[in-house]
């Protein structure tokens, strides 16, 4: 064992740990704070800890000169985030899911989340998954390109539609995300249904895009690290209790 680097070491039945001055430090020590971890309430906490800091070094608000407001690209990756779990992490921030009312407007959202990371391929590789967007449908009373309508509230006015899509696929299609047609990544827009993986078990969306009227407060995007890290908790322990149930 090299001293320094902290490598664990097993001498008979007892665990040790080499310091960095070569000197061993029993786990006898280390035993209370073991047992403290393995509360699954402490494990989410730390788990919380390091990912805020993790979002917040993300963290960076954009202005558009467009018009003035505020946007970022939250990324959450592991299975993935629903598009009801994304709002709410945005409205507890003071913003709103990305409405989006012209090309331009449309290019700058895109730039934030062109970043292979912000996106997953459908269940047959043919698509691209992309971020969620703030647009849904109020009821499905006129499907599939009817009663469309923003988070925000803004009057749906422009629309970026990928080659035969709003499809409302198994009738369950009624949020909006960027699409990648025949690629990765794009900048044109699909309907998908609030949880993807509902109808497609490989499928998912990794972030979302929120939008803000005015700079958001510092403490509005701490509080938005920590929304998106207990949404993923949230979401990771129900795919772990779904699997148990298969
Ligand atoms: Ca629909
Ligand atoms: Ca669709």
């Amino acid at each position: 064992m090299i001293p320094g680097n902290n490598q664990y070491s097993v001498t008979g039945s007892a665990q040790k740990i080499c310091t960095a001055n070569g000197s061993f430090v029993s786990t006898r020590v280390l035993a209370p704070i073991w047992r403290l971890a393995k509360n699954r309430l402490t494990l989410v906490l730390i788990y919380a800890v390091a990912s805020i800091w993790e979002t917040k070094a993300d963290t960076t608000p954009v202005q558009w000169v467009g018009n003035g407001h505020w946007y970022e690209a939250v990324f959450v990756g592991g299975s993935g985030i629903s598009w009801s779990e994304a709002r709410t992490a945005a409205h507890y921030s003071g913003g709103y899911l990305a409405s989006i009312a012209s090309p331009d407007e449309n290019a700058f959202v895109y730039s934030l989340v062109s970043d292979p990371k912000f996106w997953k391929l459908n269940w047959n590789s043919e698509f691209g998954l992309g971020p969620w967007l703030g647009g849904y449908q109020s009821d499905k009373l006129a499907e599939p390109d009817g009663h469309w309508t923003w988070d925000s509230g803004e009057a749906w006015d422009y629309t970026n539609w990928a080659p035969v899509e709003p499809n409302n696929l198994y009738s369950a299609e009624d949020h909006l995300h960027l699409f990648g047609y025949y690629a990765l990544m794009g900048t044109q827009w699909n309907d998908l249904a609030a949880v993807p993986q509902v109808y497609q078990s490989e499928e998912a969306i990794m972030g979302y895009v929120v939008e803000w009227n005015q700079v958001p407060e510092p403490s509005s995007l701490t509080f938005l690290g920590i929304s998106v890290v207990f949404l993923s908790a949230h979401i990771r322990q129900r795919h772990k209790n779904k699997k148990q149930k298969v």
